[in-house]
């Protein structure tokens, strides 16, 4: 006999959007330099600024926050050989110099930082196999591989890599159930997969992937909570909502996945006292979670208030159009 056990438990009452709570939260944030967290946090504090910038900018409050402070920071994270770290005097990375370069698309600031020598430390980094490194020190995965396309194409400078061996390697990266690991053989993971299916939208290859399956997979993800996984046998998380449900947009297959109940779960993470999002019900709230679940119900269209986001580059449309980017989308 199959006994079905629910992976998490959602409270009774499901919370509606507490959007000011949200932005209380965010804003809040930024201001209590001395907190705990915001201190253990300060090595990615690049990719911080960016997840709550834009969880700001999809609720409408882009101009909470001290852009002049922002933009001082950025400038201060760059480093001689062009790369940009996530805190002042720390070392440069790919991750970073995608958020900083996200950021500043965002403010429409880019002469903030020396696009050309951004151009070249990402140039830098792509390997005679077309994989890219995240840093100097060689770790090769596929998300340093979205981060270098996504970062050259909001700088308008594809061209400075070799575009087709980049392609080559993220497609040895597939795997036999459709989805895509950090390298070629490793399992499929929905993290990674947004970052291949993202690569390949930018690039203009994803007539390379087996739609239907991968997305038959991504819809697997979906528990008896309503909550997503990034792979099986693993426990649901708000941030998959992101992972999966851009991927899936990507795909053209948005609505394969059941709606209401994904909703429900990502509601189900809000802190009702103090904004933000959590991983699942009842633990701690963090802005990377926060973004997640506010991008999941902009995806889903749950909520008319918040701004559309783009599933590729995971930034407010309105500046994936400002910039006139079109990256390519699957139909269904
Ligand atoms: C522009 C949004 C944006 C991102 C930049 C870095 C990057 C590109 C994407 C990261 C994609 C990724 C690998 C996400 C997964 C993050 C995560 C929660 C990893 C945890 O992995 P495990 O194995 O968790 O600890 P599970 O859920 O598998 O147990």
């Amino acid at each position: 006999m199959a006994i079905f056990m629910k992976d998490v438990e959602l409270p009774n009452i499901i919370p509606k959007l507490l959007l000011e709570k949200h932005v209380n939260y965010l804003i809040s944030y930024g201001m209590n330099k001395d907190d705990y967290t915001y201190c253990m946090t300060e090595h990615i504090r690049m990719s911080g600024i960016y997840w709550g910038l834009t969880a700001l900018d999809l609720m409408g409050q882009l101009e909470c926050t001290s852009k002049t402070e922002v933009l001082e920071f950025i400038e201060k994270c760059q480093n001689d050989c062009g790369g940009i770290s996530g805190s002042i005097n720390h070392d440069p990375h790919l991750l970073y110099t995608l958020s900083a370069v996200q950021i500043l698309s965002m403010y429409d600031a880019l002469d903030v930082i020396d696009v050309e020598k951004v151009v070249k430390y990402v140039k830098d980094r792509q390997q005679p196999n077309g994989s890219f490194t995240g840093d100097i020190w060689g770790e090769v995965d596929t998300r340093f591989s979205f981060c270098a396309v996504a970062t050259l194409s909001l700088l308008g400078r594809l061209d400075a890599i070799d575009v087709n061996k980049a392609v080559k390697f993220v497609i040895s990266c597939m795997n036999f159930d459709g989805g895509f690991g950090s390298k070629p053989g490793s399992e499929s993971h929905a993290g990674l997969i947004y970052c291949c299916l993202g690569f390949l939208s930018i690039t203009g290859h994803l007539h390379e992937v087996d739609a239907d399956r991968l997305s038959w997979w991504l819809c697997e993800r979906q528990l008896p909570s309503g909550g997503l996984n990034g792979r099986p046998e693993k426990l649901p998380d708000v941030c998959y909502s992101w992972w999966v449900l851009s991927s899936l947009a990507i795909l053209g297959r948005l609505h394969w996945i059941d709606k209401k109940q994904l909703v429900d779960f990502v509601l189900a993470c809000q802190d009702v006292e103090t904004g933000g999002f959590s991983d699942r019900p009842g633990d701690m709230v963090d802005p990377f979670h926060t973004l997640f679940g506010l991008t999941a119900i902009s995806l889903l269209n749950a909520d008319v208030t918040l701004k559309p986001i783009n599933p590729t580059y995971c930034m407010p449309q309105y500046i994936v159009d400002r910039l006139g980017l079109k990256p390519c989308r699957l139909n269904r």
